[in-house]
Order: structure tokens, then sequence, then C-alpha cells
């Protein structure tokens, strides 16, 4: 089943069925003690929504706060160590690809995200801009993971690579993180050979494609989300981005006018773009 935010309401759909959520409060859903449940009996007993192709498709979120987890896949431990050498901090990443416990950082309030269709930005002093295509899990308040969605965890390179204490203004700025185009609600863990896929169109062509599968991601999100809520309550639930397993070749920058394409087979694609 798939859940929608969007401009008129809430939906769900199920196979080619697409009703009315009756809840409008999104963090009440999120926060719901079984949700599979109640939006299966919603499907069951409704009359289909006429009205969803005409609404607008907004970020899944509510008053949630999106984390994220780092260096989760090889290629990421190795961008980021050949970005870091000559700050001395590439051996870090070694380190906490290879440690228990995980990398997690702050990433986004709701108010800094982009849902589908809406401009995502690249800071104005970074000269090195890539997107990072990303499962993101939804969490609810208890810690469990009721479902996921696509994201971008915009990042700028040369700052976070210039010293690693700079990961929060590489990482966390207007418009850095967009998150969509539905909840896929689903306590299963997506198959490890689940492709996540990523295409930057500029002016009329392709200028980077990319792709991965969740056979690299290295940590279990299970595994995760118990950190993220170790020792930390969110009472409205959390997004948990699982780091990125593509990063394009070290010429590529992000330009105004790109339209990044990322796509998660089961989930959908997220289109932005970049301002
Ligand atoms: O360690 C810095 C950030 C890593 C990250 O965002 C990723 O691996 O996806
Ligand atoms: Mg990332």
């Amino acid at each position: 089943m798939k859940l929608y935010r969007t401009g008129s309401g809430n939906y769900v759909k199920d196979g080619g069925r697409i009703c009315r959520v009756p809840e409008p409060n999104w963090d009440a859903l999120v926060a719901h003690e079984d949700l599979p449940a109640y939006l299966g009996s919603i499907v069951a007993s409704s009359e289909p929504a006429g009205d969803f192709a005409s609404a607008r498709i907004e970020a899944p979120i509510g008053s949630q706060e999106v984390w994220a987890a780092g260096v989760t896949y090889y290629r990421s431990r190795d961008a980021r160590m050949a970005e870091a050498k000559d700050a001395g901090g590439g051996n870090f990443y070694d380190r906490v690809y290879t440690a228990d416990r995980p990398e997690l950082f702050f990433k986004a309030t709701a108010g800094r995200v982009a849902g589908p269709g809406r401009p995502v930005r690249i800071r104005g002093d970074a000269k090195w801009s890539v997107p990072e295509p990303e499962l993101t899990l939804l969490i609810n308040p208890r810690g469990e993971i009721i479902g996921c969605t696509v994201g971008n965890d915009m990042s700028s390179r040369d700052i976070e690579g210039e010293n690693p204490l700079y990961l929060p203004q590489a990482k966390v700025y207007d418009g850095s993180c967009a998150l969509g185009p539905c909840i896929l609600v689903t306590g299963e863990l997506l198959p490890r050979s689940t492709q996540i896929q990523i295409e930057i169109a500029r002016a009329g062509g392709v200028e980077f494609s990319g792709s991965t599968t969740l056979a690299e991601l290295k940590r279990d999100p299970a595994t995760l989300a118990a950190y993220l809520f170790r020792e930390m309550s969110f009472p409205a639930g959390a997004f948990l981005m699982t780091g990125t397993g593509i990063v394009p070749p070290d010429d590529f920058t992000l330009a105004h006018g790109d339209r990044i394409r990322i796509t998660i087979d089961p989930i959908g694609t997220l289109e932005n773009e970049v301002f």
C-alpha cells in the first residue's frame, strides 16, 4: 500500500485502487497503532477517490525530523576518504564504515524538505554539489519502521571535504533534502535486489546516471533505526535516510536547472529541479 500526502488531503493506493483517508492529520497517521490495518480497512470499505489525479502531491512529512546515516556503502566510504584526504580526516570514514556504531546525523526539519516537483537547492558558497539518492525509512514514535520513501540528501562535497567538522553546513541548509512521492507502507525489508537509480538531466541530455542495489547497503535498516532511537525520543516519529551508494565522478557538480530523478521501483520516482 502507498500513502500519499497531497494539498487536498491524504490518500491510500492499493493496486489500482485509490481512496481518500478520512484522517487529515499526517502525524496521527504516522503514530497510528496499526497503520497497515487502518489503511487496509479504508481500501476495503471506501469508494475510489476520483479527485486524486488533480491533487498536488506534497512531501510525505508532518512534524517528523529527518535524520541520515552516512558511509553505509563502500562507494560512499571511498569517495569521502578521497575528498577529505588533504584535510587529514580520511581515516574517520574507514573507521566508521567498519565500526559497530553507525554515523547518524541530523538532516532536516520539514520546512527544509522539498516534495516531488519542488525545487532543491545547492549552496551559494559551495563549488562541488551532488545529490545523494537514498532509501529513507519512516519510523513511528514507538521506534517501529512503518514504511519507506525515496530521499535525496543534497550535499556540498567541497565543504565536507575541507573539514569533516563542516558536515552540518555541507548537509543542512534550505532545500537540502527531498522526500517522496509517497510512503510505501511496509514493516518488511525491501529485497536486497531492490535497485536505487538516479538520472540527472541537463540541457536536454543525461549528464549523469547511476544505480546500486540494497545488497550494497552494509547496515541493516532495523539496526540503524534502533541506534537512532537509543536515548532519543521522537514524539512525531522520524525519517532516517540510509546513506548513498551512488557518487558521481569527481568532475561532476550540480548546476541550476538540473533535473534529478531518483527511482526505487516499489516506491516510485522522486523528481526535483535544482534551483
Ligand atoms: O559522512 C558524511 C556523510 C555521508 C553520507 O551522507 C552518505 O554516505 O550518504
Ligand atoms: Mg547521504
